[in-house]
């Protein structure tokens, strides 16, 4: 039994004596604890390590005070487990040096056996749940098909992925065939996940809005839309489609139980595209943490109330920023814990 479960009750539908809060890359840069082991060990080394990811999955809940825990590990371990390199190098982010471009390329990946490949991820979590002792739900991850073939196409990080989304628009049919391998997997994944005891998932589409509405819906909805149907049964999921505010009906459609939203639509207006019923996550700016701590009191209780109280997880609208410092981050949790609960009354 869970001590603090206000995340899954509010998934479900219930309300909830306050507000739950968590940060989207909460355990990382921005905590000297996760430094330390930062200098130690290399980015896959702490992923692939269970005791290595368990101490940082654990960091921002003892620190910080957060309502959840989101498990330690990276999106793009799946294209590592469909057989591409990927290297992370610390200046730069992620590198693929051999990226998908072609067909022969295309038959260099295979859908692997997730327990053989992904195994250490579903140790870590089994590590990770008796290490929390109940203390707060556990929420696992994958990034979208859409973002994961981003990264395997142009072979890093980029503002536009204009190679991505030219392979799309070129070979059209081969996008399509990885996207459904990257899908296959992904289920796979999160199944397996959650046979380790995740009690929450989380697609992130962190590049969704990069494509036009119509686009966003031939490319990245219908995919996410299939890993929904498969983990909605055994499952909480929540869909984070980064800048796609123009889908969110449709996303809503899925049966997903949460949508996270950016801060570039205002809750109320995102309230209108959802619907009454869906649980809406986010959406404070995540550069806004870089103000002086009054300020951030003051723009989180703004934010609170523009939610409306209910059938919301107070959360970044993208991930935190690792110049943001620890007391300005325990501002953000705590306003929302203190002020929640008065607000709510
Ligand atoms: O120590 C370091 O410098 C590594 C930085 C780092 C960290 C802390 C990377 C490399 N990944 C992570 C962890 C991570 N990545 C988590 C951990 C759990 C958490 O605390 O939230 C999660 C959920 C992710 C997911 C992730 N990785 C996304 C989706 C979320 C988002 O922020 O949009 C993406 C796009 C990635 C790719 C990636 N991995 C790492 C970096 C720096 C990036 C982004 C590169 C880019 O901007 O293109």
């Amino acid at each position: 039994m869970l001590q603090n479960d206000l995340l899954l009750r509010v998934l479900r539908g219930e309300k909830t004596e306050r507000t739950p809060v968590w940060m989207m890359r909460q355990a990382g840069r921005y905590l000297p604890e996760y430094m330390v082991l930062r200098e130690k060990y290399g980015f896959f080394e702490r992923c692939q390590t269970p005791e290595l990811a368990a101490a940082i999955t654990l960091q921002p809940v003892d620190i910080i005070g957060v309502d959840a825990a989101i498990l330690f590990s990276d999106i793009l371990v799946v294209p590592q487990a469909l057989g591409l390199e990927v290297q992370l190098i610390e200046s730069k982010g992620p590198i693929l040096p051999n990226p998908i471009k072609t067909i022969n390329d295309l038959q260099r990946i295979r859908i692997p056996e997730v327990d053989e490949t992904l195994n250490y991820v579903f140790d870590a979590i089994k590590l990770i749940k008796q290490e929390l002792n109940g203390r707060v739900p556990l929420i696992g991850f994958a990034g979208a098909p859409w973002t994961l073939l981003c990264y395997m196409v142009q072979g890093k990080g980029s503002k536009t992925f204009d190679e991505a989304k030219a392979f799309c628009y070129t070979q059209p049919e081969l996008a399509h065939q990885l996207l459904q391998m990257i899908t296959d997997t992904t289920i796979a994944y999160l199944k397996g996940q959650v046979k380790a005891g995740v009690d929450v998932v989380q697609i992130f589409d962190s590049w969704g809005g990069l494509l036009s509405k119509e686009d966003f819906e031939t490319l990245s909805l219908p995919y996410i839309d299939q890993i929904v149907q498969a983990l909605k049964e055994e499952t909480l999921v929540i869909i984070f489609a980064k800048g796609a505010w123009y889908s969110l009906k449709e996303m809503v459609a899925t049966g997903a139980h949460g949508l996270g939203i950016d801060w570039c639509i205002a809750p109320q207006i995102a309230r209108q595209f959802a619907g009454s019923n869906i649980v809406l996550q986010g959406n404070f700016d995540p550069a806004k943490l870089l103000s002086p701590v009054p300020v951030i009191e003051q723009e989180v209780k703004k934010m609170l109330k523009d939610f409306g109280g209910h059938h919301h997880i107070a959360n970044l609208g993208h991930g935190i920023l690792p110049n943001v410092s620890v007391d300005h981050a325990k501002a953000f949790v705590n306003t929302v814990k203190e002020y929640s609960l008065v607000s709510t009354e």
